[in-house]
């Protein structure tokens, strides 16, 4: 269907098109020449331009009330100054738009060309000058100075009581993630991450488990380096040149151990000797790996890559929060979420964003909220909540209704499918969920000791009740 109505559109431009060559021939036989304009052309021109401004108002004005009011109502406390925010700068370039296009098309008709009518003509005017200067300038300033108002409250500090989630995207999914009942997140870290540990949370169990591995790749790439035939062969020749060298200036037997030996002393002659055995013995065994320039250096590289993977883990240190909460503990009872987050209506949130890979954009349209989730840089802002799913769908009329958070920038192939739901609920609906919620460590057993585990929920308990 599309198609046919595409081609209709092109067989009517390449009509209109013959036409109007038919119309430049019949001119030619008329023996009229092209710059020979009549005044009825010239009446009926001008017209045209205000047939053509009349319905391209009309067109305007039908998809503004067909599609005007495009999004649902804002779900947020902000959005509605974002909405006014949206209407008040819609309004003025809307005003402009009028008063831009009305004067082009009228113009255009008033001054069309009359024979023997000049134009004016002037240089320079100040005064006109001046009017199109200050006046946008204004006009821009109120613009700028009002969107960074709303954009301040949107972005400024939470309140006290503020609920935190943070909010981590990767290509393609997003994962959120709440404090658990210490109220801070664990601290994360990206080399710790790993698939059953998908933001890198840190744990003393975690950062030994992945200490491990990281040791058993070192070891192998070291074993694999030290036992190249090229490199045995050419330290075996360098020892020997030292020990002949040493042999000749001591003008003894390397192997006398020291009779008369001024030039190596006994102790580094014994080591050197040891290395060659050493050396000869391990040129036997079924060890030895033969490598091109290219492929050593490549292993050299991994292997210093994975000592600063190592080190960079190594650096993990814990700290402790106000209140002595450790770093390390602090991640133990948050609690992961996947595919669906829930929020309390009528409480502010203040998200905080991650991202593992490249930028994304966490879009929140109902909430009238979006912001870059940037690799290295945690971003934020917060917003509360004011209508429920439940009562979105009344309003909404439509019982299928859900809100969701989208990727806003588009990150690689499955961009599109980049999503996650939202439920806004009351606060007790939102309470018996979390409450249902695993907290990380009860999915991670082999993360932490069970007995450290215990002892931390004990502790949490106490801490609760003597709150
Ligand atoms: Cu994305």
């Amino acid at each position: 269907m599309k198609l046919i109505t595409l081609l209709v559109v092109i067989a009517g431009v390449i009509a209109l098109a013959q036409l109007a060559k038919v119309g430049q021939l019949t001119a030619l036989i008329r023996n009229k020449k092209e710059e020979d304009i009549s005044e009825a052309d010239s009446r009926l021109n001008g017209s045209l331009f205000v047939v053509f401004m009349v319905l391209f108002y009309a067109s305007f004005v039908w998809l503004l009330v067909r599609y005007g009011d495009y999004a649902p109502p804002s779900a947020s406390a902000h959005g509605e100054a974002v909405d006014t925010l949206m209407s008040f700068n819609m309004y003025i370039i809307t005003a402009v738009f009028f008063l831009v296009n009305t004067a082009l098309f009228l113009f255009a008709n008033k001054y069309r060309y009359e024979k023997g009518r000049k134009a004016k003509f002037f240089a320079h005017d100040n005064r006109l000058e001046l009017v199109w200067t200050v006046i946008p300038s204004i006009v821009l300033a109120v613009i700028i100075i009002y969107g960074l108002r709303t954009w301040n409250d949107m972005t400024g500090a939470p309140a006290e009581d503020a609920l935190r989630v943070e909010v981590y995207s990767k290509q393609f999914d997003w994962t959120a993630r709440y404090p658990g009942a210490d109220g801070e997140f664990g601290l994360a870290n990206y080399n710790l991450i790993t698939p059953t540990n998908p933001l890198g949370i840190v744990t003393a169990d975690g950062v030994e488990e992945a200490l491990e591995e990281i040791e058993v790749q070192i070891a192998k790439i070291e074993s694999e380096l030290s036992h190249e035939r090229g490199r045995m062969l050419a330290e075996i020749e360098e020892i020997q040149a030292v020990l002949h060298h040493n042999h000749h200036a001591g003008h003894g037997h390397a192997e006398d151990h020291g009779h008369g030996d001024h030039g190596m002393s006994e102790e580094r002659t014994a080591l050197l000797e040891a290395r060659l055995h050493e050396l000869e013995h391990m040129l036997e065994s079924d060890d030895v790996v033969i490598l091109s320039e290219a492929a050593f250096e490549a292993k050299e590289d991994k292997l210093h890559r994975l000592k600063r993977h190592r080190q960079r883990i190594m650096e993990v240190k814990p700290f402790d929060f106000d209140g002595g909460l450790s770093a390390w503990e602090a991640g133990m009872d948050d609690k992961i979420m996947k595919g669906e987050f829930h929020l309390p209506v009528g409480r502010e949130v203040e998200f905080v964003f991650r991202s593992r890979d490249v930028i994304h954009s966490a879009y929140m349209p109902h909430f009238r909220a979006q912001m870059n989730t940037v690799p290295g840089v945690p971003t934020r802002f917060k917003m509360t909540p004011t209508i429920t799913t439940d009562s979105m769908r009344t309003i909404l009329n439509n019982p299928d209704f859900d809100y969701i958070l989208l990727c806003n920038k588009v990150c690689g192939a499955a961009h599109f499918n980049m999503q996650m739901k939202v439920v806004v609920e009351s606060e007790e609906e939102y309470n018996a969920w979390l409450e249902s919620q695993e907290e990380f460590l009860a999915e991670k057993p082999n993360m932490v000791n069970p007995d450290a585990r215990a002892e931390v929920t004990t502790n949490d308990n106490e801490e609760s009740a003597t709150l």
